[in-house]
């Protein structure tokens, strides 16, 4: 029918009316999909300026990049074994953000840092410096098995009011100060402590920036729960908001994508590792997949929220891999980061070739 010959020609580009069109296309498509990305490029470009030029400066970056060199330096040279150590940016905890400039209120994301502090202390046991970067007051590597209130529940006075370790506690907190004293005082843990979106941001770039020079050496291992929306500063109240409305009327804008920009500008030797969480798991998948492409991660580690602590999916570019805690005593980061340390050095190595 006469219809049906219409849909046939609608979706057959070799029919005669669409002849002229078939050799414009492909070459239109092209220059179209250029300038496109071209203009998200610019766009980007212009939101991570904006995020930068409106957050509050880091009080204290002079002294976070010393750190940061001295630490760098201290690991770089060869160790007994002749080898450089790798080194490993370890993000954890939840940004926050603010919504008053002297800030009461602020909007959490998610994260205890429980993974990050773990996979900080497999790290350092597979032979990695570890730069901690974590928000204040989240889990510490070495410190997660002590109980909630640890100074009062680990210690008790003694007869003559000094101070004991309790029993219970005697061997777990032994472990605890000697395996933390051991990497802090041995050069290969350093902590930086981040609150805000814009602290976690900027602390981000001076450790990218400054961990340039060991190349393929670097991995960023980014667990941290990072906003994806946020005031800027500049439209930010300065004082507490006041009760009266029944309506809180706060515009948050998009945080811009900065895990494109440390892969293409800041880093772009490193050994990229983000991770995407969600509550579905029937789209965490296609999820991990897409960062995986969008942000040319080397691999994502996929999981969801209520089983993060038992499994894990690993996707790179040619494998999905599902990486299981051994037993309900051990952790599945143990198995983790063994199998993202190989891939690192074949990623050193084929760099190399
Ligand atoms: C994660 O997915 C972490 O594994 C968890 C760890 C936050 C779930 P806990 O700290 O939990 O042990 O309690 N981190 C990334 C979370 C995130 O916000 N990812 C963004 C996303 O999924 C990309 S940066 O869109």
């Amino acid at each position: 029918s006469g219809s049906a010959t219409t849909v046939a020609a609608a979706v057959n580009p070799f029919a005669p009316q669409f002849r002229s069109s078939i050799f414009l296309l492909p070459r239109e498509i092209l220059m179209d999909a250029a300038n496109r990305s071209e203009d998200v490029e610019q766009t980007l470009q212009t939101q991570v300026k904006a995020f930068f030029d409106s957050a509050p400066p880091l009080h204290n970056s002079h002294d976070i990049t010393q750190k940061l060199n001295q630490f760098i330096q201290r690991n770089s040279s060869s160790s007994e074994n002749g080898d450089a150590r790798r080194i490993v940016c370890v993000t954890s905890g939840g940004t926050t953000a603010p919504l008053e400039q002297r800030c009461v209120r602020y909007v959490d994301n998610f994260s205890s840092g429980h993974r990050g502090a773990t996979s900080t202390e497999y790290f350092l046991k597979a032979g990695y410096a570890v730069i901690f970067l974590c928000r204040r007051g989240s889990f510490q590597p070495f410190c997660r098995s002590l109980p909630d209130d640890p100074l009062v529940e680990c210690f008790e006075p003694t007869n003559d009011l000094d101070i004991q370790v309790r029993n219970a506690y005697s061997e777990t907190v032994k472990r605890a100060i000697v395996d933390h004293h051991t990497a802090v005082a041995g050069g290969h843990l350093l902590k930086l402590p981040f609150g805000t979106i814009f602290e976690y941001l900027q602390m981000l770039q001076i450790i990218a920036v400054s961990m340039r020079c060991i190349g393929t050496r670097a991995m960023f291992y980014l667990a941290a729960a990072v906003s994806d929306y946020y005031v800027p500063w500049k439209d930010m109240v300065e004082h507490k908001i006041q009760s009266g409305s029944h309506l809180l009327d706060v515009k948050l804008v998009q945080v811009p994508k900065m895990l494109s920009v440390l892969r293409e500008n800041w880093a772009p030797l490193a050994f990229c590792i983000s991770f995407k969480l969600e509550t579905d798991s029937s789209i965490l998948l296609n999820k991990g997949n897409a960062a995986l492409e969008k942000y040319k991660m080397h691999a994502v580690v996929a999981n969801e929220l209520s089983t993060r602590k038992e499994q894990v999916v690993v996707i790179t570019r040619t494998e999905k891999i599902t990486v299981l805690r051994d037993n309900s005593e051990s952790d599945v980061e143990n198995p983790l980061i063994k199998l993202l340390s190989e891939r690192h050095i074949s990623y050193i190595k084929d760099s190399s070739r």
